[in-house]
């Protein structure tokens, strides 16, 4: 029993060094940015873990709480929220581990936080393969 409960245990590091790692940039301007992309856009295929790793820097205006900028992932076809992609950032560094949506397709990013007069601008597409 004892042996069972330390091999679950200790599949739970390996699983997440093996997510795809994402980059993410929710910047002060209200814009998201993925360093080396000049449009920023996220591609993940169905299913997988995913290791979304934010720096989140201020803008002029931010939630009582004190989170900066939000994600929330959206279906591009409905603008339905997907579950688990609601996500806060506060300021500086911050890592969340996430499963990718099960259905292909078109997603959009937006910000949930009213982080400055250009909040509305603060989105990027979502790429979900099969
Ligand atoms: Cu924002």
């Amino acid at each position: 029993m004892m042996a069972f409960a330390g091999a679950m245990f200790a599949s739970v590091p390996c699983a997440r060094a093996q997510a795809r790692v994402i980059e993410l940039l929710a910047d002060r301007d209200s814009r998201y940015k993925i360093p080396g992309q000049r449009t920023p856009e996220i591609t993940v295929k169905a299913g997988e873990a995913v290791t979304l790793h934010v720096t989140a820097r201020r803008g002029k205006t931010w939630n009582r709480d004190g989170s900066i900028h939000g994600f929330a992932l959206l279906r591009a076809k409905d603008r339905t929220k997907v579950e688990g992609w609601n996500l806060l950032f506060q300021p500086g560094t911050q890592e969340f581990h996430l499963v990718a949506p099960s259905e292909p397709g078109e997603y959009i990013v937006v910000c949930t936080v009213i982080c400055s007069e250009d909040h509305e601008g603060m989105n990027m597409k979502f790429i979900v393969l099969p």
